[in-house]
Order: structure tokens, then sequence, then C-alpha cells
């Protein structure tokens, strides 16, 4: 179903009346969002990104509207198209085009709409481009290459004959690991045509944000979802990352009888084994089940086989980037009804008579049906984002001549905000005594 959008010269959103509630919800991740406050004060005294055009490929929520705030404070001009179709929140789109901010996104966009966005930030000949999941720098790499596909004659309708917007971008910054997974593996086989930073691997971004953001924003996606009881489920997560260390951890909080953890890897199984998970493979785990987690970055991972074993009543969701982990089409194809039981629930009937519940068409649950990490999280996640296009467009010479790398955040960048985010939360830190510094860093001392 397409839905109807409201169209201007800057913009296409769903509802440009909702602006008045956006703006409170702005005002709500405002107060929550101290350090990104700062750098934006810093940044609305000393300009440093004035007349720089950031085009960014990002969840449209209102964290997301806080960084562009500070961008716009520092003095650019932003294009901002979402970087999956559930994840806008509709309220902050309109609020963010009555701030200045050009959006391109709505929730529930169809894929043509999707790519249509994506071909409005493009159009904006962005000097940055800021993404999360790596579309807009993998739609850039395409148009340059001279590719075809759904996704390109979409956009060609909106950007015209030109090929080469790529040629003006400076560099870039990755906000998740999915994002860094592509960009790496397009730099290793020389297709990155400019620099991307790494903001995922920060320690400021992987410790916090993908750990206690997903792992409390998953949760409260499934809640929200499903209204379910998580206390005496058996809790399956795939995937044993950071992401999925967040899920479990919290899942066991939430009082799961047990928790399982499926993983592919020996030392992400042995952490998982020491925190007190069980392992096991995904064949045995789907048989038991309640609910089911994906969050591997990888695809089909939840398939046939285990859609063929599972339990009446089973809950199937994700939190990956993409919606590639559960292989809808085999449920599709194995099930011979499926209603839309509530909002963000699909429930397959299977012709034995079990029910398969799919939450959130299998994208990030996190962020289709509930509002994707809190605040206080995405307050160093979007810190780092600020100063890193700060540092870009401080060393854009350099960038310019570096070409297709990913290139680590400047490791003071990251602990200055780790520093400030310890002020803002009233934590005093133990300052080292002259002998202890000179002890610490010397080798010379020993038994
Ligand atoms: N994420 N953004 C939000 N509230 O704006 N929530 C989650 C938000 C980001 C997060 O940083 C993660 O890396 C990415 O979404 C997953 O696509």
């Amino acid at each position: 179903m397409t839905l109807r959008t409201n169209i201007g010269e800057n913009y296409e959103i769903r509802d440009a009346s909702l602006k008045d509630e956006g703006l409170k919800t702005m005002q709500w991740a405002e107060s929550r969002m101290p350090v990104l406050q700062l750098i934006r004060k810093r940044f609305a005294k000393e300009k440093p990104l004035q007349s720089v055009r950031i085009g960014a490929c990002l969840h449209v929520t209102k964290e997301t509207s806080q960084l562009c705030e500070a961008w716009i404070a520092g003095g650019a001009e932003v294009h901002l198209c979402a970087s999956n179709p559930l994840s806008t929140q509709d309220d902050i789109t309109a609020a963010l085009v009555a701030r200045g901010v050009n959006v391109f996104a709505w929730k529930f966009m169809d894929t043509e709409g999707y790519y249509r966005s994506i071909g409005n930030v493009i159009k904006s000949r962005p000097h940055i481009t800021i993404d999360d999941g790596a579309d807009l720098v993998s739609i850039l790499h395409k148009l340059k290459r001279g590719e075809g596909g759904e996704d390109i004659e979409v956009i060609k309708k909106i950007i015209g004959k030109e090929r080469d917007f790529i040629d003006g971008v400076w560099a870039g910054a990755e906000e998740t690991t999915t994002g860094i997974i592509r960009l790496k593996s397009m730099a290793k086989e020389g297709a990155l045509l400019y620099p991307i930073l790494a903001t995922n691997s920060s320690p400021c971004k992987t410790l916090y944000d993908n750990v206690y953001g997903t792992g409390q924003s998953s949760i409260d996606g499934i809640l929200r979802a499903t209204a379910d009881l998580i206390a005496s489920k058996v809790f399956v997560v795939a995937g044993y990352g950071h992401c999925g260390k967040g899920v479990a951890m919290r899942a066991k909080g939430m009082g799961a009888r047990r928790v399982i953890v499926t993983e592919t890897e020996p030392h992400a199984a042995l952490q998982a084994v020491m925190e007190g998970m069980e392992v096991m493979p995904m064949h045995e785990a789907c048989k038991i089940a309640d609910i089911i987690i994906t969050a591997t970055g990888n695809k089909d991972v939840v398939r046939k086989e285990h859609f063929e074993t599972m339990k009446n009543e089973c809950l199937v969701c994700n939190t990956g980037h993409f919606n590639v982990e559960i292989n809808i089409p085999d449920l599709e194809k194995m099930a011979s009804v499926k209603v839309r039981i509530r909002p963000f629930v699909d429930q397959y009937q299977l012709p034995d008579g079990r029910k398969i519940n799919l939450l959130g068409e299998g994208r990030l649950i996190n962020l289709a049906a509930a509002e994707g990490h809190s605040s206080e999280v995405m307050d160093l996640s979007f810190a780092l984002q600020a100063l890193a296009t700060e540092y870009i467009v401080k060393n854009k010479e350099n960038f310019t001549k570096i070409g297709g790398k990913v290139v680590e955040i400047p490791e003071n960048i990251d602990n200055n905000v780790a520093y400030l985010k310890c002020d803002a939360l009233a934590i005093t830190l133990e300052k080292m005594t002259p002998e202890q510094e000179k002890y610490i860093s010397s080798w010379r001392s020993g038994t």
C-alpha cells in the first residue's frame, strides 16, 4: 500500500500538521542528551560546519532530530532520509521540517518511496554522508559505476542524467555494525571511493549503544508489539555479538526461564556460557523456544527447517539491520493463512495447525515496534557523529586525498565524549597521584 505524503520543495513527509507534537517530543530527547547539547552550543558559537552540505540516511527519530539540531547550529545544510522503511517517527519529520531540515522520510514507506528519498538526499550534492547501514554510500557508488536496477531507476527520476555525485563527497561516517561490514568489504575489493569514519567501532558507540541500547530497545519492541510476559519463557538469541549480548542480558533480567544463545564462533559461545546462557544450534533451540530474536547480521538464520519444528505460537523477530535474518519467503510459502493480528504481528498459520508470529515484518523490532534506543544512550553515539562531522570538515584536505578506506575515529575524540558523559551523569573519577602515573607508565619496577 502506498501512503499519501505531504510534499514540499525540500521535503516529503507523512503529515506536516504533526509539527507541534514533534517539537514536544524533541524537547523530551533534548533534555536527555546532555553531551550532544554541549556540542550543539559550541557549534552555535564556532560555526565549524558553515555551508557544509550533510546528506544523512538515518533512522528518523527524536534522537536523530537532536543530531540534526547540532549540525544546523554549526552552520550545516542538512538533507535527511530514512535508513529503514519502518523506523521513521512521523511527528519528528514534521518538526524537523519546521526547524529547517530537508526531510524525506515517513513510516511504512514503500520501496519506491525509500529510494526516492535517498535520491532527494543525493540531489543535494552532499559534502559529507552519514549512513546507518551504508545504503547512501552504496547508491552513490552504484551511480558512479553506471549500474542499473530497481533502486537506480527510481533515483534517476529524481536526479536526472548525472552520475558523478560522489566526486563532490569529502568523506562519510557510518553508524552501525552492518554498515561497517559492507564498507570494509568494499574497501578490501578496492571498490570504496572515499573515506568513511567508523563511528560504530568507537568504544563510546559499541560498548553502550550496541549492548545496552539494543538490549533494552529490542525487549521494548517485543513488548510493545505483543504485550506478552517474558518471565517464564524460553528466550532464544541468535548471535552473541555486542547486540545479542545486550538482548540476552535483558531477557534474563526480565525473568526468562531459559536464555539460549546460538553462535558460530567459539569465543562468543564461551562468553555466553560464562555469562550463564545456554548455547545450542538453532535446529535444537527452535523446538523449545517461546521467543526467538536474531542479532547476527547474517541471512537465513531462521528458515524453513526451523519453522517446521517450532512450537505453536512461537514469536520470531529480528534486531539486526536488514530483514534477511528470518527467511520470510520460506514462511510465506509454508503458511496457509496469514493474519495481521496486531499492528506489528503477522500470524502465519501452518497446514498442521501451528501458528507462528512474525514481529515487525522481520525488520529491526526495536525501531519498527518501539522507538529505537533511548535518548540517553544515543547521546553518546550522536555526540560521536557530531564530532566526526566536525573532524571531517577540519581535515577535509587530508580526507579528500586518502581514498576509499574505513578509518577509526581518533581516540581523543572518543575519550572526550566519555569524559563529558561521566560529567553529565555526575560520575566523579578517581585521580592518579603523580607517583601512580609514573608507576603505571613505566616498565622498570616489578617484584
Ligand atoms: N539507532 N538509532 C536509534 N533512537 O535514533 N536507535 C538505534 C535512534 C541506531 C543504532 O546506533 C544502531 O547502530 C542502528 O540504529 C541499527 O540500525
